[in-house]
């Protein structure tokens, strides 16, 4: 039989592709990884994101696709089927690997969103490729989208996503969230682009922040873009071209978290209790364990860490021995400048304290530049007496909550920064302003030596909140708002 005629999607896209969806969620990475195996053949396993445990449910009951690039350079896939989600691959040169992600997304916007705490790069040519890029992503969802279909696009690689999806397909509801900080304007004045950004954001019929203060920022960012009449709330007027009907967005805190009760599973289980005592016992027995699990990045404050533990060696105020900071710091970004002088510092300052305070018997700093299983990242929570979270900015920080998710003895003491995210709801946390080092000190030997039942009271008061607030109840509240918006339509 002769082909139907293209459909006004497929004219649109010039694509032909047939399956349509009616839940999309986009985002820079698919939610799978490429294992190699020993004989060389290569499978696809799903990687174990939170976002991925938030969005599993909604997938299987509506009919799911995800759109992101595959994490490999010059690799043209087409569409599988794994855990009956549809990945759509999104193909990347190994050009635009560097400008549009290692360049722009997190060598110019990184920075820039988390207050300029590295110096942003603004290249004229990584702006292109950004666009270039956001647009192959926008015609990628658009070619698979059902009529009304609901498309979620997902943090700050994709910042123009929203905007050219509406332009391709009017009839979506688009929801786009932003895992990292929105800055002050002050500070997102700099980019050359900034307008553009704000206009491909504004495509969506949601926009959601970690943060109220985030959210703020935004709609700040638009008034003074666009007139202090156009926010009122969290409801922005969309500027349109005359002509075009008027439309509203809404900008909105959704505080993403994590799954508490899978976390807690894991904790309970006989085989990583046994494996936490056995850390502690590697360890030397200590009377305090501090620890820190990052990625290896500037934004996470684990300079001031190190040199607040450094100090309270130096003053006496605690030994190696008494103490040990084990510092998991997982490797990231490696290929941008910023990240191997960051390596260097924290590297050379590691070695001098150990060179400094270590004994033949006792470590000060068990530091280590490796990922590790799940499982060793709970059995290290639950053997760590004091959880050290000193982020100098963060969108959220989801190790704070899975530190608590884990403690299901109601012991342990969380140190927070008032500068990630998370500090909005973990109240009950020491919190620490990371930059005030003699602060940060003190906030440590208190939390060595709190009693237990403070440690109890407050550890039981941070569980409830991360229990209620955990991640399947983020993206319903997300996808709710969402819905009402389409119903308002
Ligand atoms: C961005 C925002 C926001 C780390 N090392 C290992 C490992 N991890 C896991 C942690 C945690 C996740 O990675 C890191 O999440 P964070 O929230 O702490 O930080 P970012 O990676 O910067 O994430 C952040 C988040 O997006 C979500 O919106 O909270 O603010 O910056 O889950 O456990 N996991 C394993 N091995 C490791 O070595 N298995």
């Amino acid at each position: 039989p002769p082909a139907p005629p293209p459909t006004r999607q497929e004219r649109a896209t010039g694509m032909t592709d047939r399956q349509s969806y009616d839940f999309i969620v986009v985002s820079n990475r698919l939610p799978v990884d490429r294992i190699i195996d020993p004989d060389g053949t290569a499978r696809w396993q799903r990687s174990p994101g939170g976002l991925v445990t938030a969005l599993e449910p909604v997938m299987r009951a509506s009919d799911g696709a995800w759109v992101g690039w595959a994490g490999k350079a010059d690799l043209e896939l087409e569409p599988f089927t794994i855990d009956d989600t549809y990945l759509v691959p999104v193909p990347l040169s190994a050009d635009e690997v560097a400008d549009y992600y290692e360049g722009f997304s997190n060598d110019t916007l990184w920075p820039l969103y988390h207050d300029v705490i590295a110096p942003p790069t603004y290249h004229r040519e990584w702006w292109d490729a950004y666009v270039r890029v956001n647009r192959r992503f926008a015609e990628a969802s658009a070619a698979i989208a059902a009529e009304g279909a609901t498309v979620w696009v997902q943090d700050y690689q994709l910042q123009l996503v929203p905007k050219m999806l509406r332009e391709l397909r009017p009839d979506l509801v688009i929801g786009f969230f932003n895992h990292i900080p929105f800055p002050p304007y002050g500070i997102y004045a700099q980019l050359p682009w900034r307008r553009q950004i704000v206009e491909g954001l504004l495509g969506a019929d949601v926009i959601g922040f970690q943060r109220v203060a985030d959210a703020g920022n935004f709609t700040r960012a638009v008034r003074r873009l666009y007139g202090a009449n156009s926010t009122k709330g969290s409801a922005v007027r969309v500027p349109v071209a005359q002509g075009e009907a008027p439309r509203t967005a809404i900008a909105k805190a959704f505080p993403i978290s994590i799954d508490a009760a899978m976390f807690e599973e894991m904790a309970r289980r006989p085989e990583i209790q046994a494996r936490a005592a056995e850390i502690r016992s590697e360890l030397g027995n200590p009377d305090t364990i501090y620890l820190g699990v990052d990625r290896l990045d500037y934004t996470k404050g684990i300079r001031h860490r190190l040199k607040a533990f450094g100090e309270l060696l130096r003053d006496g105020r605690t030994t190696a021995g008494e103490s040990v900071l084990v510092q998991v710091a997982s490797p990231s970004r490696e290929r941008v400048e910023a990240y191997m002088q960051l390596r260097d510092e924290i590297e050379l300052t590691v070695g001098r304290i150990n060179g400094d305070y270590a004994t033949i018997g006792h470590t000060a700093i068990a530091y280590l530049h490796h990922g590790y299983p799940r499982e060793e990242m709970v059995a290290l929570y639950l053997a760590a007496d004091v959880m050290l979270v000193t982020a100098l900015r963060d969108g959220m920080n989801l190790v704070a909550k899975e530190y608590v998710a884990c403690r299901h003895d109601n012991d342990g003491v969380l140190i927070l920064s008032e500068f990630a995210g998370a500090a909005d709801e973990l109240k009950n946390a020491l919190l620490v302003n990371p930059h005030d080092i003699e602060g940060l000190k003190d906030a440590m030997t208190v939390a060595a030596g709190m009693p237990q039942r403070e440690r109890a009271s407050r550890m039981r008061a941070l569980r409830k909140r991360v229990r209620e607030n955990d991640v399947a109840r983020w993206s319903q509240a997300f996808l709710a708002e969402l819905a009402a918006a389409k119903g308002a339509r």
